[in-house]
């Protein structure tokens, strides 16, 4: 009987904090954690100003950022939108439109993996919208749905893959119609440094990228310039071959 009771007593709990959290996902799923080298991360559930001036209430990395980089920030750009006594942004007339702005390393290399996250109550976003500097995401993941007392309450997923790194993204956040509630917003970046001998980009180095580098060589493909110099040459195939042995 005692045992039962406590038992029930800790699933209360663990469902009480299911709920708390019950938000965004960590990016460990994709490779990395808040905190690494390379990264960002960017969190907001209060929102003060339609008009810029949001920071990031619930976490952010690095913090504060660097000398030199913009502020992370949320704007809503229509002037439709209004700020909520519970700091949301919230559509009251028709569809309004969310920036958030992500300052980055500006390394200009490798690839930039984003991992937005929006929630909303109410109505909610045209998912196949949402864009990164104007990008489509390469997938789009519904994280949690419940009927809460105002509504559908949904924790979307937005993933963007971009070549490089620049020193500010911009995501686009459109709402469908009005009564649509930003009860918060998270991004999460990674600039992973690019891996010459994958020639092929599939994620291994196998004798596919062998194959696919001398097919580039023969050709004088630019892509095959492995050590910069403009030229395509026996250099390049030494370079490549050391690169392809060592692996990444
Ligand atoms: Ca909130
Ligand atoms: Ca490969
Ligand atoms: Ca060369």
């Amino acid at each position: 009987m005692n045992a039962g009771r406590m038992m029930v007593g800790g699933l209360g709990v663990l469902c009480a904090a299911s709920i708390a959290s019950g938000d965004f996902i960590t990016p460990d799923g994709y490779g990395w954690a808040r905190g690494d080298a390379a990264t960002t991360y960017f969190e907001w559930d209060w929102f003060t100003s339609t008009s810029g001036g949001n920071v990031p209430d619930v976490g952010q990395f690095p913090n504060p950022v660097p000398g030199g980089w913009l502020e992370p920030d949320v704007f809503e750009t229509t002037g439709d939108g209004l700020i909520t006594g519970s700091g949301n942004i919230y559509s009251p007339f028709g569809p309004i439109y969310v920036e958030v702005t992500i300052p980055n390393y500006d390394t200009g290399t490798g690839t930039t993996t984003l991992l937005l996250q929006v929630k909303t109550i109410g109505n909610e976003l045209v998912y196949s919208d949402v864009v990164m500097d104007n990008q489509a995401p390469i997938e789009i993941v519904e994280v949690s749905r419940q009927t809460g007392d105002s509504g559908e309450e949904v924790e979307m997923l937005f993933v963007f893959e971009m070549a490089g790194n620049a020193s500010v993204y911009v995501a686009g956040i459109p709402t469908a119609e009005a009564h649509v509630s930003i009860e918060g917003i998270a991004v999460d970046t990674f600039n992973q440094a690019s891996c010459v001998a994958d020639f092929n980009n599939d994620g291994f180095v196998n004798t596919q990228d062998f194959i696919a580098y001398l097919g580039a060589w023969s050709a004088g493909d630019s892509s095959a310039d492995i050590n910069g110099d403009g030229l395509v040459n026996t250099q390049d195939f030494i370079a490549f071959l050391g690169l392809w042995v060592a692996g990444c």
